[in-house]
């Protein structure tokens, strides 16, 4: 899983900082299920990995966006031995190992990982001996980890992407598929795939019944074209399972958004989380409430109002005066 490089590549001159603070977020996340200090962690991540020089001291760290004082005495630290304690420490603690090994798989999260080590269950092995303690969810995750934990090339995700358009096509003209996540930030491998879907006569004001139909349809007509394989959750707009093109299963996502709300929704849907968490903090700051629907301001009595009308995605990068990026520069 990790690759490593050697802290002077030039590309990647902070990587090992980057890596340790990666794996601190991570534990965070999953075993002390501290939200915050996993943000905290994975911002100063992303400031280092954007810098083009290597970092030579905690104190030349700290003037950066998102460090403070805890994660510069690390850097010194990482700088002076070439460790952390912290880090020997989390990876010699039984909990914490079982811990990171349970969540690997789709639909275990921290919470139930913890379950499970609290029941003897401390590694995959194990796991797969009490696969009667797992959901629907969880048993396809297991089935499908070797799969799942394989990176997706882009090629593979544009064949997916044609045999979405030309099946759809076939039973609708005016469907629009839009590949979102890390594949619309220009990755040469993603996790996952992420599939946008509008079609104009499905808007934010209509009735329910319509959309249902909708994904539903989506998702049988994909199923009888053999390349939805299984179904992990189907809702009224969001659909989870697992397709198949080429020799591996993969996580497939889809989404039925309103027409009307297409920029929004294909703004949250690419990413990554940490960038759009960044976007929706700046557009608090600026008065505004930015979801995976609208954009509205919200009024001095802190009740968002009517979602400003929206034509691109750069309308919403405006309204917020926040300097327009382009998918792959919101790699973060
Ligand atoms: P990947 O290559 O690992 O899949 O990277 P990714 O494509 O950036 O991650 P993702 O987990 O597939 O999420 C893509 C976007 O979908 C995120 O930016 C996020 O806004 C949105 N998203 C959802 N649901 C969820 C969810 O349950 N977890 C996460 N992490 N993101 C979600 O729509
Ligand atoms: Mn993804
Ligand atoms: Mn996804």
């Amino acid at each position: 899983m990790s690759k490593r490089k050697a802290p002077s590549d030039d590309s990647d001159p902070n990587h090992d900082f980057c890596e340790f603070l990666t794996e601190l977020a991570d534990y965070e996340k999953n075993v002390v299920r501290n939200i915050h200090k996993y943000n905290a962690y994975r911002k100063a991540a992303s400031t280092l990995a954007k810098l083009t020089y290597r970092i030579k001291s905690g104190q030349e760290a700290r003037k950066l966006d998102g460090i403070g004082d805890k994660i510069s005495k690390k850097i010194d630290e990482f700088l002076e031995t070439g460790k952390l304690r912290k880090l020997e420490n989390i990876r010699s603690d039984d909990s914490s190992t079982a811990i990171k090994e349970l969540t690997r798989v789709s639909g275990i999260g921290p919470a139930k990982a913890k379950e499970l080590y609290d029941l003897g269950i401390t590694n995959i092995n194990h796991l797969s001996n009490n696969v009667d303690k797992l959901n629907h969810h969880q048993k396809l995750g297991l089935k499908y980890l070797d799969d799942f934990e394989t990176k997706i090339p882009r090629s593979e995700i544009k064949n997916v992407e044609e045999i979405i358009n030309s099946t759809l096509s076939s039973i609708d003209s005016e469907f629009k598929v839009t590949i979102c996540g890390s594949y619309r930030r220009g990755k040469d491998f993603s996790g996952d795939i992420d599939v946008l879907i509008t079609h104009p006569a499905f808007t934010s004001n209509e009735s329910k019944k319509l959309k249902n139909n909708k994904l539903h349809m989506v998702v049988d007509v994909l199923k009888k074209n053999n390349l939805i394989t299984e179904t992990i959750s189907l809702g009224e707009t969001k659909f989870m399972g697992v397709c198949k093109v080429g020799t591996l299963s993969r996580r497939l996502d889809i989404r039925l958004n309103p027409y009307d709300q297409f920029y929004c929704s294909v703004l949250y849907f690419t990413g990554s989380d940490i960038f759009n968490k960044e976007m929706r903090d700046h557009a608090l700051s600026k008065g505004f409430t930015l979801n995976e629907y609208t954009l509205r301001p919200i009024g001095s009595t802190g009740v968002p109002g009517e979602p400003v009308e929206v034509q691109s995605e750069e309308d919403i990068f405006e309204y917020l005066d926040y300097p327009y990026k382009k998918p792959e520069d919101r790699n973060m």
